[in-house]
């Protein structure tokens, strides 16, 4: 085992002070250089695997700092390698005395992402298992984390393991049988591989469409205010955040492009941006903010249109209709802001449009903001959860629905009762695609994009 020769370090924990830092040694000479620097009661080259040991760790003949060496044996350790993972007092002096001093004895500094790579490469990680380990390193949200944390388990290679199997078993049934033209046998029966291929096919749909779900759980939820001038965005923006983040005017056209601040709603993040009022735009600057809104606004999961109550509930109404065409996807709720100004709260079934959600609320005083808070919450929760069992990243979205096109071409070929052997070629070509899926046939190129992410030490 070991596609690597030489030994690579670096400090895992995060760099800054801490209680506790750790300086991880892999590679075929990880003992051996460990040996160099640390003195316990024992050299590590006689330890057993998976045991902690006490000691000085020394640079020449200098102390650096009193550590724990933890001893991993390949193939037992997360690269594949012989590791050693050296736990020193939380001071970037003392980590990285103990880099250098690593390097000193024979080991190179580690590239970003390389650990995990050689994890790859060694067979520890599949790739969808590696860009777990990025979403979970970079997870904002508590159930992207835990929707990462299971694939790290390799739930969805598990998923596509089968079907690759399937596949490349129907392949080469399918040839066997072309050795039998003669006598006219049938190893895969037609209909239970049609019953195979349409269940991959929308398997594997349902999980590339699960992609902007599970962007909502990394990314966030993204909620665009817009509405007239003076409507109110930015105090709905600031009382929704509960700080003042937006300036506030009575002058029209305060808002000049565009805000963006997140907060939590139940765990999920939530994207909140504070848009210029729409009207005729008066000067350039101020169409440039439009413009950039407009390219906000289309990312939005949803939209609040915020009206000026006092100007008439109907104030709205073309810019609601306006929207409506613009992005016919988008989930709009309308918000009657100002009540506070109304002689009485207006019925609360009269809403601007009868299918639009519509809250009544003060943004000055918070009437009403709870009820919008909870709802928000709802349909990020909702969108986040939809079918979602595992986090598709972009990549893995796209290989999917390459893989889909790829079993529905084999489909195809069997209901035109082509000859087997066109068949097995469509299927061969699906097996491809699943297989770069879960990096079981990897390309350079795709390896260091998703290695990009990482960092040195990860
Ligand atoms: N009485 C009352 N006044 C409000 C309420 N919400 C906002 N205002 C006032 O309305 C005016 C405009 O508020 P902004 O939040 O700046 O409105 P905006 O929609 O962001 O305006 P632009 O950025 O100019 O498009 C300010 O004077 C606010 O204090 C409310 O619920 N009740
Ligand atoms: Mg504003």
């Amino acid at each position: 085992m070991g596609a690597y020769s030489d030994t690579i370090c670096a400090l895992v924990t995060p760099p800054g002070v801490g209680g506790l830092a750790v300086v991880r040694l892999s590679g075929p000479d990880a003992l051996v250089i460990a040996d160099r620097c640390f003195r316990g009661k024992q050299p590590l080259q006689g330890v057993p695997t998976h045991t902690i040991h006490y000691g000085r760790f020394l640079r020449g003949e200098e102390l650096v700092d009193m550590v724990t060496a933890s001893v991993f044996r390949a193939p037992r350790s997360y690269t594949g390698e012989d590791t050693v993972e050296f736990g020193c007092h939380g001071s970037m002096v003392v980590a990285d005395e103990i880099v250098a001093a690593l390097i000193e004895a024979g080991a190179r500094l580690a590239e970003p992402g390389e650990f995990t790579r050689r994890a790859f490469l060694n067979g520890k990680l599949d790739l969808t298992q590696v860009e777990a380990v990025a979403d979970l390193i970079y997870a904002t949200s508590v159930p992207g984390a835990r929707l990462a944390a299971r694939q790290l388990v390799g739930g969805l290679t598990q998923r596509l393991r089968h079907l690759r199997e399937q596949l490349l078993q129907a392949a080469a049934l399918l040839e066997l049988e072309l050795d039998f033209a003669e006598e006219d046998l049938e190893f895969v029966p037609r209909e239970v591989l049609l019953h195979q291929l349409s269940q991959g096919e929308a398997m594997c749909r349902r999980l590339a469409e699960s992609y902007r779900a599970a962007q909502v759980l990394r990314s966030g939820f993204f909620v665009g205010l817009v509405g007239y001038p003076n409507a109110g965005k930015s105090s709905l923006f600031n009382a929704l955040l509960q700080r003042q983040r937006a300036i506030v005017s009575p002058l029209p056209g305060t808002t000049r492009d565009y805000l963006e601040e997140s907060l939590y709603l139940d765990g999920i993040p939530v994207r909140l941006i504070d848009t210029a009022g729409v009207r005729e735009a008066a000067d350039t600057i101020e169409l440039q903010g439009i413009a950039l809104a407009q390219e906000a606004i289309r990312q939005c999961n949803v939209l609040l249109l915020i009206n000026d109550a006092t100007c008439g509930v109907e104030h709205s109404q073309p810019l609601l209709e306006e929207l409506q065409q613009r992005f016919p996807q988008m989930l709009i709720a309308c918000v009657q802001n100002k009540v506070d100004l109304l002689p009485e709260v207006p019925l609360r079934s009269v809403p601007l449009n009868g299918a639009v959600p519509t809250f009544w609320v003060s943004a000055l005083r918070g009437d009403g903001l709870e009820e919008l808070r909870c709802w928000l919450s709802a349909q990020a929760r909702q969108s986040a959860e939809t079918g979602v069992d595992v986090l598709i990243n972009a990549r893995q979205a796209y290989a999917l629905m390459q893989s889909a096109e790829a079993i529905a071409a084999a489909r195809q070929a069997l209901l035109q009762n082509l000859p087997g052997e066109f068949v097995a070629a469509e299927l061969r070509r699906a097996v491809e695609t699943v297989s770069e899926l879960t990096g079981d046939t990897w390309r350079e190129d795709v390896l260091n994009a998703i290695f990009e992410r990482f960092c040195i030490g990860k």
